[in-house]
């Protein structure tokens, strides 16, 4: 299998509340677990995203009274979605798929430890305020390259990869690997169009899978 040892595949929240069982269901969110088992071996770093919020996080909706999910609220300065509460640290709802060969995961990133901001990316979170180190190491890694796929695409999946091309990664998206929220619905098409605009390239897994062996 090919390992360019400058790429890398960042998992974005493969967690059980953003699969059809969980708080915040992600449709099909579950179908796309085995194709990230299956493009793990092709890459010689790989990395996940774990949203992992606090109780008392400014997101959910359940802290502001009479506000629910899918409102939006002004929070610290800057328009906040809420969320029905998910993701929340060492609850089940925040612990990967089961299905997920966690074993071919070289680092865990945390993301959304802040009660009082939110983070999409699993770089920054959404005032882009403070890194989570992901950016750092990714570079001290020697990587060049990184192709994002996961949950959800028009939220966590389009602003890692927003944030990849701006830190200067040569980003993918792996678009069939992913799954939207679609509050509103063509959110996800309109997600992926953002983030080719921005200069992401939208692949599909076959992609890496299909590639003849050397
Ligand atoms: C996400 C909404 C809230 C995501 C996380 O993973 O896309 N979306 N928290
Ligand atoms: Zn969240």
């Amino acid at each position: 299998m090919s390992q360019a040892q400058d790429s890398a595949l960042i998992l974005v929240d493969l967690q059980n509340d953003f699969c059809p069982l969980g708080a915040l269901p992600v449709a099909e969110g579950d179908k796309v677990i085995p194709i990230a088992n299956a493009l793990m071996p092709y890459f010689s770093t790989v990395v996940a995203t774990q949203d992992w919020h606090p109780a008392d996080h400014g997101s959910f909706a359940a802290n502001h009274p009479w506000r629910k999910p899918g409102q939006v609220i002004a929070l610290n300065g800057l328009d906040q979605v809420l969320w029905p509460i998910h993701c929340v640290q060492g609850s089940f709802g925040a612990e990967f798929d089961p299905g997920l060969d966690q074993a071919g995961i070289h680092k865990v990133f945390v993301k959304g430890t802040d009660p009082g901001i939110d983070s999409y990316s699993g770089f920054f979170d959404n005032g882009h305020r403070k890194a989570t180190g992901l950016g750092d190491w990714l570079k001290d890694r020697g990587i060049k390259r990184v192709y994002v796929m996961g949950l959800a695409t028009d939220y966590c999946v389009k602003f890692t990869a927003l944030d990849a091309l701006e830190l200067g990664f040569e980003t993918y998206l792996i678009e069939d690997a992913s799954r939207g929220v679609n509050l509103e619905e063509g959110d996800v098409a309109k997600a992926v169009a953002d983030m080719s605009t921005a200069g992401v390239q939208v692949i599909q897994s076959d992609a890496i899978l299909n590639v003849a062996e050397a």
